[in-house]
């Protein structure tokens, strides 16, 4: 039985959400029943649904974006980027096999990857600011498991699902941004050994440090600014790939190396 949209509130939602995400369950979109959800509510519910996680122990180490790619909006059918949280609880070890039974339906997607050495606070960030934040930068993969049934949803419904969320691997290769043209920077995704797609960084908002600087504007808005030491997932190159037990999902950059989940 579906909940009347008048008891809807920022808090059920965040709560429906998260008892998806502990039972593994998918259910239909929240804007299903509550079609009133807009994308300001939306980041509400994000914000409830995360500091749920950080009282019960997470600790916020990151931001990410998504849908920052043609590839991805194409998929998923909605047209504007989004921002999320990265958790510690979030993080693969390389090497470190991906339970697929702890998750709904994960996907995988390849992502160029910062860390911030300074901190970065919009309105006004432009890509040379952005870049200037940065540390380092390295390949990544995440994994997203959106908590709605066959991935589909609207723009609200995915912001309040902090962005399908699950887990993601940073490479082992620390670069400097500086010396590197990212817009270039090509990567090739592969399942079990076979190349599925690739793209290169102009492919995420025409260079990844638009993203970044996308990042700050937008949390801005939210009086939020990014800290130094921050992990940035700058969103999807390529469209997301099922990964199941016995897969290995791998992507190789031409000078960021290389990241590999394997399904366990
Ligand atoms: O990096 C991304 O573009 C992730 C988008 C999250 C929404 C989804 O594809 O489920
Ligand atoms: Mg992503």
């Amino acid at each position: 039985m579906s909940t009347p949209a008048s008891t809807w509130t920022v808090e059920a939602a965040a709560k429906i959400l998260l008892e998806a995400e502990a039972t593994r369950t998918d259910r239909h979109p929240i804007t299903d029943d509550w079609p009133a959800l807009d994308l300001q509510t939306a980041y509400q519910v994000q914000a409830a649904l995360i500091a749920d996680k950080v009282a019960h122990g997470a600790k916020i180490v990151g931001v990410k974006l998504g849908l920052t790619s043609a590839a991805k909006q194409r998929r998923m059918g909605i047209s504007s980027p989004l921002t999320a949280w990265l958790t510690d609880d979030m993080v693969l070890e390389p090497g470190a096999p991906l339970k697929i039974n702890d998750l709904i339906h994960p996907r995988v997607e390849p992502e160029i990857v910062f860390v911030l050495d300074k901190r970065l606070a919009g309105p006004g960030v432009t890509r040379e600011s952005a870049l200037a934040a940065v540390g380092s930068v390295y390949c990544g993969l995440e994994v997203i498991d959106s908590r709605y049934t066959d991935f589909k949803f609207t723009l609200p419904d995915v912001v309040a699902d902090n962005a399908s969320s699950a887990k993601f691997v940073v490479g082992e290769l620390k670069c400097d941004a500086g010396e590197l043209d990212l817009a270039l920077e090509a990567c090739a995704l592969s399942v079990n050994g076979n190349v599925v797609d690739s793209a290169t960084g102009a492919a995420v908002q025409g260079h990844p440090a638009e993203a970044l600087a996308l990042a700050a504007n937008a949390l801005a808005e939210r009086g939020i600014a990014l800290e130094s030491g921050w992990i940035v997932l700058t969103g999807g190159m390529t469209d997301a790939v099922f990964i199941e037990p016995g897969n290995q999902i791998a992507a190789e950059f031409t000078h960021l190396g290389s990241v590999a989940i394997a399904g366990a």
